[in-house]
């Protein structure tokens, strides 16, 4: 009964009379009082006012797996929880009991947020998006990492659309606004010679952050820092699985070469200097394009074009941020 109320709530763009949402629910204005309190005490922000009524605000609204679920009836299956150590972790220890093709972990905190190569990545707040996608598709390993460059549309096409922002992809995995870092994404696989168990694709995006962690305050940024607006998570993360799933549905489709020229579209501009560090090597390069693998092909200081996986190495160098 308690979601009715807020599903009123949420439909509605004025204030909704008490009288209003019990006669349409059939219960007494003393029990629609007490769904609103406890829908407060889950964190909705729900103004009210004599003779008028109630009103959800909207840029309060917390991140629930109700809220998600208003924006998304597709297939992937949804597992939330309120803290994690790692949507990632979680994702892989879950996999092999998931039977659906496709499904979501996501929660409100992550106490210890992975990036690539061992690498922390700063998401021990309610501020963002930690999600982790699983998928099973019945596809060679050595395609995997297209998920990365899809997962990067994906992302890029939900900021176009819902945050009117133009981000840019920096192979292999960052989404960049402004020259800063607004969203890593980190994939990993469990896979056989010819066949893939599973594929996690992990997603951090940095939604209300005023503030970031000295370690990486002047190359981090928040939506909320470019565009001073307050977003809800929930709507974010719905419309990012319907993103997820056509992605997904190109992918299995064997559509690949669209996913690549997207990616194209969306990435930084190629042919700048980078420096790669490939272990302990540091190599001088400058950047040509990527093949139809999603490998990064570059011409390196003696002349010589490689490409990359993106496994093996970092590279830095790319709109000045290192
Ligand atoms: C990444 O690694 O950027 C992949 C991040 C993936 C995070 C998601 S959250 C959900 C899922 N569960 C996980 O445990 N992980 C995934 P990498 O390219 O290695 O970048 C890591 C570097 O980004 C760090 O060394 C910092 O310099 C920087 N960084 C760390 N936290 C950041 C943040 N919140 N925003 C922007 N930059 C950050």
């Amino acid at each position: 009964m308690k979601y009715e109320v807020l599903t009123m709530l949420n439909h509605a763009d004025k204030y909704l009379s008490g009288e209003t949402i019990s006669k349409k629910l059939g219960v007494s204005r003393t029990a629609i009082w007490k769904h609103i309190t406890s829908l407060r005490n889950e964190g909705y922000e729900i103004l009210s006012v004599t003779n008028k009524g109630y009103l959800l605000k909207r840029d309060s609204i917390p991140l629930t797996n109700y809220q998600v679920l208003q924006n998304y009836n597709g297939d992937t299956k949804l597992y939330f929880f309120n803290e994690l150590n790692s949507t990632n972790t979680k994702a892989k220890e879950m996999a092999n009991e998931i039977i659906d093709d496709k499904a979501l972990i996501y929660s409100r905190i992550q106490k210890q947020g992975r990036g690539r190569l061992g690498r922390n990545f700063h998401s021990n707040n309610l501020s963002g998006l930690w999600l982790s996608f699983v998928y099973k598709p019945a596809m060679n390993p050595e395609k995997a990492t297209i998920f990365t460059l899809a997962a990067s549309v994906a992302v890029c096409k939900l900021l176009k659309k819902e945050c009117q922002m133009d981000a840019r992809i920096k192979w292999p995995n960052d989404i960049i606004v402004n020259g800063k870092k607004l969203c890593g994404i980190l994939t990993e696989m469990s896979c056989e010679m010819d066949k893939i168990n599973y594929i996690v694709v992990g997603i951090g995006l940095n939604v209300a952050q005023l503030t970031f962690d000295d370690s990486i305050k002047d190359i981090a940024t928040s939506l909320y820092l470019e565009t001073e607006q307050k977003y809800d998570r929930g709507l974010l993360i719905g419309r990012l699985c319907y993103n997820m799933d056509n992605v997904y549905e190109q992918i299995i489709n064997n559509k690949i070469p669209d996913i690549i020229s997207e990616w194209k579209k969306y990435a930084l501009p190629m042919g700048q200097k980078i420096v790669i560090y490939k272990g302990k090597e540091k190599i001088n390069a400058k950047t040509i394009t990527i093949n139809d693998k999603g490998h990064l092909i570059v011409r390196e200081e003696n002349g010589e074009v490689n490409a990359y996986q993106s496994g093996e190495i970092s590279i830095r160098g790319i709109m000045g941020y290192s």
